[in-house]
């Protein structure tokens, strides 16, 4: 998958390569690769970095063999299916006929999973520990669930978006909605197609539900909408399906994904 610096399709992502002046402080990313095992071969992927150009060919190499070349408009990621978790994966970089970059994979798996090893907490009397929330982000001080910068206005500034509310460039507020507290938003190019930033986000007041957003109004007109009878206190977008053109769309306990086209699809 070609996605700038988007790190995950379940991330909380927060630009778009195509949308600003592209001079917005932003996290350093590697190439990181990644390898799985699917039970039928090695997934091995990686990513198109937002400075990496357009004409990039990317080498797969496994146990120093030559696998794969992606040529500029494939897939960043392989199904190699001679590869093991035991085999070792490389990427080489190449713009024209120059070496860019030489990276090595680092998290392999021999599940289709990798395994995040928490050291949580003993209870103590009458309490617990346990994992709830998870989200990709920067845990260097500014990656928060519901609170996030993004250019939604194009005018090459951060805003500041915080569910209900998004704070302008210059700390005046760009628009309130108030749709109340949402535990949970993705932020991105969720709709290719359409101009501009989408923003999908859940209420946990009535008439709670979801709702996906132009990330530049967030009071206008709602893209698409869908009720429910109770605090909607989770939500989750990204492109997890290439049977339908951009993001799929998915709440907590709801046994549904959704489309742009505001219809339900079933996986
Ligand atoms: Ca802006
Ligand atoms: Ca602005
Ligand atoms: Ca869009
Ligand atoms: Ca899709």
């Amino acid at each position: 998958m070609a996605a700038g610096f988007v790190p995950s399709v379940l991330g909380s992502t927060v630009a778009n390569v195509a949308y600003g002046t592209g001079k917005n402080v932003v996290e350093y990313l590697d190439r990181g690769i990644s390898a799985v095992n699917t039970g039928s071969g090695m997934l091995v992927s990686w990513r198109f970095l937002a400075d990496d150009a357009d004409n990039t060919v990317y080498r797969l190499y496994r146990d120093n063999q030559l696998v794969y070349t992606s040529n500029s408009g494939n897939a960043t990621c392989y199904l190699d299916k001679g590869g093991k978790s035991t085999s070792s994966y490389r990427v080489d970089t190449i713009v024209g006929e120059n070496l860019v970059s030489s990276d090595e994979c680092t998290h392999k798996s021999n599940t289709n999973y990798l395994t995040i090893p928490m050291d949580i907490p003993k209870a103590g009397s009458g309490y617990t520990y346990s994992p709830n929330d998870c989200s990709v982000g920067d845990v260097d001080g500014d990656g928060n669930h519901n609170c996030m910068p993004a250019d939604v206005d194009n005018d090459g500034k951060q805003e500041l978006l915080l569910g209900a509310v998004c704070l302008d460039d210059n700390g005046k507020v760009l628009w309130c909605n108030n749709l109340g507290h949402g535990d949970a938003m993705h932020l991105s190019d969720l709709l290719p197609d359409r101009p501009g930033l989408e923003l999908w986000v859940c209420h946990e007041v009535k008439p709670y539900g979801v709702s996906l957003l132009d990330a530049a109004t967030g009071t206008g007109k709602k893209i698409f909408h869908y009720d429910h009878e109770k605090d909607t206190g989770r939500c989750a977008a990204g492109n997890i399906y290439a049977g339908n053109p951009g993001a799929e769309f998915w709440v907590h306990s709801w046994e549904l994904f959704m489309t742009e086209t505001d219809s339900q699809l079933v996986l």
